[in-house]
């Protein structure tokens, strides 16, 4: 029998609240389950990005709450260090407090990686997808 762990993790209350109704839906027994998927998908999709090697293009999508002290502000220092990888940001005002980017990527792999990692580790980013192809 394979080996349990148990962890404690904290959620914001909406995340939760969404993730149960989603739950509900699919007809997921029970909550761990879930969240072994979901962190599942997160490894593999982690995993793919961090083994792209050479020259690739794509687009990243993330969505964040502009309310975030200092977020702002780390992002856009984020985006001017990585600049030569970047070929254009598209901005959309989603809600009072959420913002949703595209930032349209072209260079090494390993570049687009550092700075798909360094938004996608900020507090107050949501979500981050990553479309990579090759060129
Ligand atoms: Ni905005």
């Amino acid at each position: 029998m394979t080996k349990i762990v148990r962890v404690g993790v904290t959620f914001p209350p909406e995340l939760l609240q969404d993730l149960d109704e989603l739950i509900g839906e699919m007809g997921y027994e029970s909550r761990s389950k879930a969240i072994q998927d979901a962190v599942t998908s997160f490894v593999t999709e982690q995993r793919l990005l961090h083994k792209q090697k050479g020259k690739r293009a794509g687009v990243l999508v993330m969505v964040y709450d502009h309310d975030v002290r200092g977020l702002e502000d780390e992002l856009i220092e984020a985006q001017h260090h990585h600049r030569d990888v970047i070929n254009s940001v598209l901005h959309v005002h989603l809600s009072d407090k959420e913002c949703l980017e595209a930032v349209a990527v072209k260079g090494d792999a390993e570049d687009i990686k550092h700075l798909a990692q360094e938004l996608a580790t900020r507090k107050g980013v949501k979500q981050l997808r990553s479309t990579i192809v090759s060129t």
